[in-house]
Parts: C-alpha cells; sequence; structure tokens
C-alpha cells in the first residue's frame, strides 16, 4: 500500500454522494483536495466539516468546456500539481422509452457523464505525464456493463466511460499515469431524486425492500484503486450490494 499524504486530490460531483464520501475518505488519508461541483455551499459544508485547511473548492460547471479550462490554469501551486482526478460528477435524467425521451436530458447526460469527464481529463493528464505520476479514477457504472429498460442514454453514458477508461489506458501506456474504472451498482445518493426531479417518493422506492451501496462503500475501493503500489494497476471494479445481480436483478423484501 502507498501513502496519499499530502497528495493533490481533484474530485469532480463532490457537494454530494459518491463525491463528498471521497472527499471525507481521502482526507482521513492526509491527501489535500480540490473539490467540484455547482454548488458552492454544499462545497463550503463539506470543507467546513474537513476543517479547511487542506481544501481548495472551485464552484464548475464540469460541462463549460473553456470555464473548466481558465479555472484549472488559474490554479495557484501548489494545487495545480494534480496526482489523482476523480472523474465523479454525474447524473441520469428520466427513466423512459428511448422512443419517448426527452432531448434536453440526453444532452444534459452527455454534458456531464462525458463531456464534463473528458474535458477534465483531457486538461490534467499531460501534467500527469511530464510530472511522472498520476492516477485517473472514473466513475462507470453497472449501467455501463448491462443496459436496462429505459435507461438507454444514461447506460449509453456509462458504456462511453468504460470505452474512454480502456482507450486512455492504452493511449498511456508507457508512462506512470494509471486509469481505474469503478463501476457500482445501486448505490444511495441524491442520484434518483436528481434522475426523478425531485420525486422523493419515487426516489425512495429504488432502494427500498433491500440493502444498498452506501457512497462511502465506493469511496473505500477507490481509495484502494490509488494505494496499490505503483506497479499494479486496478484497471476495473464492478461493485455491487449483495442483494444485487446484474442489473436489475434485486432481492428485495417487500
Ligand atoms: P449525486 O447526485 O449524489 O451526486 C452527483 C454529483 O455530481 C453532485 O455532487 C453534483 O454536484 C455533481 N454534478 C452533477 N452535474 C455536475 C456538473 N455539470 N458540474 C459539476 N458537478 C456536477 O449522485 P452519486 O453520488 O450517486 O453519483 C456520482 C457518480 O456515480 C455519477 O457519475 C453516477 O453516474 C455514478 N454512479 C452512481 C450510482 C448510484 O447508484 N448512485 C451507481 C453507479 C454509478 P452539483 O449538483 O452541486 O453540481
Ligand atoms: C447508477 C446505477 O442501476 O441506477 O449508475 O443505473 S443504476
Amino acid at each position: 500500500m502507498i501513502s496519499i499524504q499530502d497528495q493533490i486530490v481533484l474530485i469532480t460531483g463532490a457537494s454530494s454522494g459518491i463525491g463528498a464520501a471521497c472527499a471525507r475518505v481521502f482526507a482521513q488519508a492526509g491527501a489535500k483536495l480540490i473539490l467540484v461541483a455547482r454548488r458552492q455551499e454544499r462545497l463550503e459544508q463539506i470543507a467546513e466539516e474537513l476543517g479547511h485547511s487542506s481544501v481548495h473548492l472551485l464552484a464548475l460547471d464540469v460541462c463549460d468546456r473553456s470555464a473548466v479550462e481558465s479555472t484549472l490554469e488559474k490554479l495557484p501551486e501548489p494545487w495545480s500539481a494534480i496526482d489523482i482526478l476523480i472523474n465523479n460528477a454525474g447524473l441520469s435524467r428520466g427513466l423512459n422509452k428511448f422512443q419517448e425521451g426527452d432531448f434536453q436530458d440526453w444532452e444534459e447526460m452527455i454534458d456531464t457523464n462525458l463531456k464534463g469527464l473528458l474535458y477534465l481529463t483531457r486538461y490534467i493528464v499531460p501534467g500527469m505525464i511530464s510530472r511522472g505520476k498520476g492516477h485517473i479514477v472514473n466513475l462507470g457504472s453497472t449501467a455501463g456493463h448491462y443496459t436496462y429498460p429505459n435507461g438507454n442514454v444514461y447506460c449509453a453514458t456509462k458504456a462511453a466511460v468504460r470505452v474512454i477508461s480502456e482507450g486512455l489506458k492504452q493511449d498511456l501506456l508507457g508512462t506512470p499515469v494509471r486509469v481505474s474504472s469503478v463501476d457500482p451498482g445501486l448505490v444511495e445518493t441524491e442520484f434518483s431524486q436528481v434522475r426523478f426531479r425531485g420525486d422523493g417518493d419515487r426516489a425512495k422506492k429504488v432502494y427500498q425492500g433491500l440493502t444498498p451501496l452506501t457512497p462511502a462503500d465506493v469511496a473505500d475501493v477507490i481509495l484502494f484503486c490509488v494505494t496499490r503500489p505503483l506497479h499494479v494497476n486496478v484497471s476495473e471494479v464492478l461493485l455491487m450490494p449483495t442483494d444485487q445481480a446484474g442489473s436489475m436483478l434485486f432481492n428485495r423484501q417487500t
């Protein structure tokens, strides 16, 4: 196991769920954190909880390429030397048959889950190569392995994340920069509230009668990936609740 003490870790989507859990777990391990999300007040709450000192906040929409570029360019020393990038910001909108799909929902998912991840990675990876160290962790999903009914475009974005991780790994071969894809099944976060646009009852039903993963379960796995010895790359992790098999096969006690 290697130490991540004082390593600079940039986490997108750190205002909630898996990203916020990563902030807690990585702070505990002694990392210096750059926390990215649109909701600044949420980021401030997390920074306060973590005691501020080793935390730098960026209120940023990852879909806005020029904002991503200028924000990263303006990062002061030592924050600009990012060691670990956790591409976690992402969302799902709607659960509709393809033929009834909403174009705006599709664009929001593609812009966030794909373009946002591509922008951050493209701007950060060259520095990792020139400094001779770095690790990129991309949040995929079981949805990228197994398409489920009405999941169409969300599943496609997560399948594309897998392909991007694979392509990036191939293109970085010969450099010390590592790439891991961490692909969880059902995790109870704000994910379903966002998907169902604040319909709390519908969101709650997604997790009813089973024990889902917690955001901390996923953060632990991400920490495991980045703390392996430098010659070891955990390439892909598929993790599910014990109550889940495949994509939409659940052991529900209802
Ligand atoms: P949450 O909704 O709890 O968190 C999503 C995070 O993404 C928030 O911090 C949100 O912050 C951020 N975000 C969304 N859009 C943007 C944007 N345009 N710019 C910057 N930040 C953005 O969901 P999860 O924690 O569950 O999701 C995290 C990742 O894990 C996603 O990629 C998701 O697809 C993936 N995943 C989730 C699973 C689950 O069951 N929950 C399972 C498998 C994968 P803000 O709104 O403040 O910008
Ligand atoms: C989130 C998990 O199964 O709700 O990626 O799509 S699922």
